[in-house]
């Protein structure tokens, strides 16, 4: 098993993705979060953040020198890391690639199988890369999860490339 998926075909530039620092990426989803009720569209995010930054900023100039939970969150940022399960849409590095303007479809290149989508489906797609805080190493690089949960059980595995068509 590679560690890295390709992206070729019919585009302008052909890259290669690599799961293993989307950990690091701001786009990373929990999909634990992800598939259950409460989970927060990231502009929700921002503006929630956004509040609490006006807070913090008021909290400091009236003598705080820092959030006082602000070590509290890095710790716990940095524990969910290490035990959750983390995927990331793939539409943003379909985009990247540039698809020629006539390329109407992607097709995960896996083991066994071959399956083909139209471009537009990029974006209900999720590449899980994490499990439990560990990589895919066995039938990854990622397991490919559609964003309605539908194939939760069974998620599309081993996949080797893209190829856009
Ligand atoms: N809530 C939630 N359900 C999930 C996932 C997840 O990350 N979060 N991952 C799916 C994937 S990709 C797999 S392989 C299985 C893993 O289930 P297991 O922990 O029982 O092996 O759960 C599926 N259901
Ligand atoms: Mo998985």
């Amino acid at each position: 098993m590679e560690l890295i998926i390709p992206i070729t075909g019919n585009v302008k530039h052909a890259i290669t993705l690599d799961p293993t620092v989307w950990i690091f990426d701001d786009r990373r989803i929990d999909l634990d979060e992800f598939f259950s009720e409460d989970f927060v569209e990231k502009d929700e995010m921002e503006e929630y953040k956004e509040r609490m930054g006006k807070h913090w900023s008021r909290e400091i100039m009236e003598g705080a020198t820092y959030p006082p939970t602000l070590k509290s969150e890095k710790r716990f940022e940095k524990d969910k890391m290490l035990s959750s399960s983390f995927g990331i849409v793939l539409k943003p590095f379909i985009h990247n690639a540039v698809p020629s303007a006539n390329a109407t479809t992607f097709t995960l290149i896996t083991k066994d199988e071959k399956y083909t989508y139209p471009l537009e489906e990029a974006s209900n797609i999720i590449f899980k890369f994490s499990h439990n805080g560990k990589p895919l190493r066995e039938d990854g690089p990622v397991h490919v999860l559609f964003k309605d949960g539908s194939n939760q059980d069974s998620p599309i595995r081993y996949v080797l490339a893209i190829q856009v068509d």
